[in-house]
């Protein structure tokens, strides 16, 4: 049996839904953030060194890095479903969308989150002007400029498809799930981008996605 070692509101919510996707049994296994640093508790670290989420545990293997476990999962049990033929352009697309997604598409929303933080969070009143300014300007200057762009370039991709890697959904489609809802709720994300809105619609209605919800647990996202 899959075990997969879930936190609230984070990226392994797009394992669940691989899982459903495929229609496998697996095992949830329950970890809270703690809710004054967001962060994931000591007890992930027993699990693997980093103590991030997600976390699978499989055939004896412990595997970490979303876009690794979707992988993974996709070709040991996709059984040619959601896994785009080999040698075909859409393969290529599926290899760049599934990097993609969290080598480029999530480090400015984490950026976003954290100077948005430092920006709102408790300090001592004579450094809050300093910090103001230097987050706003790392924001104005950096964070926001790249997240607006990075949505300018996912928005063109999907002229003419439905999905990121062609006319087929594929585990690409979920890896890329998480930086585009995490795009709604902290990077501006809205009506103004109709198809990744309408790729979100689309993935929202899926009954693998609503179960995987179900299974999972509160899934609200970060601002
Ligand atoms: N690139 C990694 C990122 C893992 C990661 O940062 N996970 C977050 C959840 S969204 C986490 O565990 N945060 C809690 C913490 O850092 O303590 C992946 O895609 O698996």
């Amino acid at each position: 049996m899959i075990v997969v070692h879930h936190l609230n509101n984070s990226r392994s919510q797009r394992v669940l839904w691989l899982l459903e996707e495929l229609g496998l049994p697996y095992e949830v296994k329950r970890y809270q953030r703690d809710r004054k640093t967001m962060l994931a508790p000591p007890e992930l670290r027993a699990v693997h060194p980093l103590g991030k989420s997600p976390v699978i545990e499989d055939a004896g293997q412990t595997l970490a890095e979303s876009g690794a476990i979707v992988e993974y999962l996709a070709e040991r049990y996709g059984d040619g479903r959601l896994v785009p033929a080999a040698g075909t352009p859409e393969r290529l697309r599926y290899r760049y969308w599934m990097h993609f997604a969290e080598g480029t598409a999530q480090p400015p929303l984490l950026l976003k989150l954290l100077f948005d933080r430092l920006d709102q969070g408790p300090m001592p009143f004579f450094v809050r002007p300093v910090a103001r300014a230097i987050a706003r300007r790392a924001q104005d200057t950096y964070i926001q400029p790249n997240i607006e762009r990075t949505l300018d370039f996912m928005e063109g991709e999907l002229a003419g498809r439905d999905w990121f890697a062609g006319p087929g959904f594929s585990a690409a489609d979920v890896q890329m799930s998480f930086p585009l809802e995490a795009a709604v709720v902290r990077g501006g994300l809205d009506a103004k981008r109709p198809r990744l809105m309408g790729f979100l619609g689309r993935i929202h209605a899926r009954p693998a996605y609503r179960r995987a919800i179900e299974r999972g647990g509160e899934y609200a996202l970060l601002r």
